[in-house]
């Protein structure tokens, strides 16, 4: 069940041609040019106008980083602030070269990259990242997690922290934690309320075979597809369509080929910072710590930066035209009922004694939300 997707490791070669050829390069690093129809408000927003920051000349250690989503993204906001605070801790010894949109390739392209050392980072979903290490699929076991705080305490401790830990295993290592959020589903053909709305709805699912069961079992067509070929998918009626956190859902224009969006939070996707551990091991402790610290620092800031947006777009979407469905927790409870058995048989084969650990740590945490509330 699990090994179709891994089997794609041949596109590797793809990735060293794509790498050669990733975007324009600015002195100071940022990729993905004011052409782009960025105004320049924006263009110094996104750091992009160049002169007296430091350059990819006067560095011992260059990092290019790519991610799959666009440079308004809070995911893109993150990473500048991680080059700020590398650059700035190692007065420029360490050069951030930001990639955004899928310039490098998609996330299992990426990683791969990471794996061979020919990039240094990348922030994928935690969902394909699971084609990597099985374990990380528990965290996207929908209706696991029932708010952002209680997220926050389970992927900062004990049980997120022993999880990054195996992604040494597979020539990674995961720094931190960052938030893509709650996902919800768009579409172009009806109002998704309960579970029988999926019936029939072609829907792209991100690389993760958990997602493509569940979405199965609530009767829609689920198909795996990249994040950077979606829109065209939409756009092209290939797919009806999709499920991804507002921000992106906002940010990425969707409104522009979807009607309807559904509040269903189906799944709470965490993002992992992950670096390239030949990399990271190439790297003086000092600096190893600098990074460390980096990535924490910038979680935080886009884990703000990606909540305080959230706010916003609702009404941004509505404002954009699309009739927006708030699901009720009768009809997520349905929906949770019909994938339980998908759930299962995932505990089951990532191991049913961790994912009962992982269930004990969510109800903790939320008992201590509960408290602090
Ligand atoms: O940069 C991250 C994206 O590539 C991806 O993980 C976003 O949630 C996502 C999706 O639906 O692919």
């Amino acid at each position: 069940m699990k090994k179709t997707l891994l089997t794609s490791a041949l596109s590797f070669a793809l990735v060293t041609g794509l790498t050669a050829c990733g975007g324009e390069e600015e002195s100071n690093g940022e990729n993905g040019s004011a052409s782009e129809g960025e105004d320049t408000e924006e263009a110094a927003e996104n750091g992009e106008e160049s002169g007296g920051e430091a350059t990819s000349e006067d560095a011992t250690y260059t990092i290019e980083a790519g991610i799959g989503l666009n440079n308004k993204h809070p995911q893109y906001k993150g990473l500048l602030e991680f080059k700020e605070i590398v650059e700035e801790e190692t007065d420029g010894d360490v050069f951030v070269e930001t990639y955004h949109s899928s310039q490098l390739g998609d996330d299992r392209e990426m990683m791969e990259s990471l794996q061979l050392n020919t990039q240094e980072v990348t922030i994928p979903s935690t969902a394909p990242i699971a084609n990597f290490v099985e374990e990380f699929t528990v965290f996207d076991f929908p209706f696991l997690f029932p708010n952002e705080q209680v997220a926050d305490q389970v992927l900062d401790g004990e049980i997120g922290d022993r999880l990054l830990g195996k992604l040494e295993e597979e020539e990674m290592v995961g720094l931190a934690y960052w938030e893509n959020g709650f996902r919800d589903v768009t579409n172009s053909q009806h109002p998704v309320e309960t579970a029988e709305d999926f019936e029939g709805l072609t829907l792209r699912t991100m690389e993760n075979d958990l997602h493509l069961d569940a979405f199965s079992e609530l009767g829609a067509n689920p198909t795996p597809m990249a994040f950077g070929e979606l829109f065209t998918a939409m756009q092209q009626g290939t797919v009806d369509g999709q499920e991804n956190p507002l921000a992106t859902i906002y940010l990425e224009s969707f409104y522009e080929v979807q009607d309807y969006y559904s509040d269903t939070h189906h799944v709470y996707s965490p993002f992992v910072f992950l670096m390239s551990k030949q990399f990271y091991d190439g790297l003086p402790d000092e600096y190893q710590t600098i990074v460390e610290d980096a990535a924490v620092e910038a979680g935080e800031f886009q884990r703000e930066q990606n909540r305080k947006a959230n706010e916003e777009h609702l009404s941004n979407l509505e404002e954009e035209g699309m009739e927006i469905t708030e699901v009720s927790d009768e009809a997520r409870a349905e929906m949770k009922e019909i994938v339980q058995p998908v759930i299962d048989d995932y505990a089951e084969e990532i191991g049913a004694d961790f994912v009962d650990e992982v269930y004990q740590a969510v109800e903790d945490a939320q008992e201590n939300v509960e408290e602090e509330e």
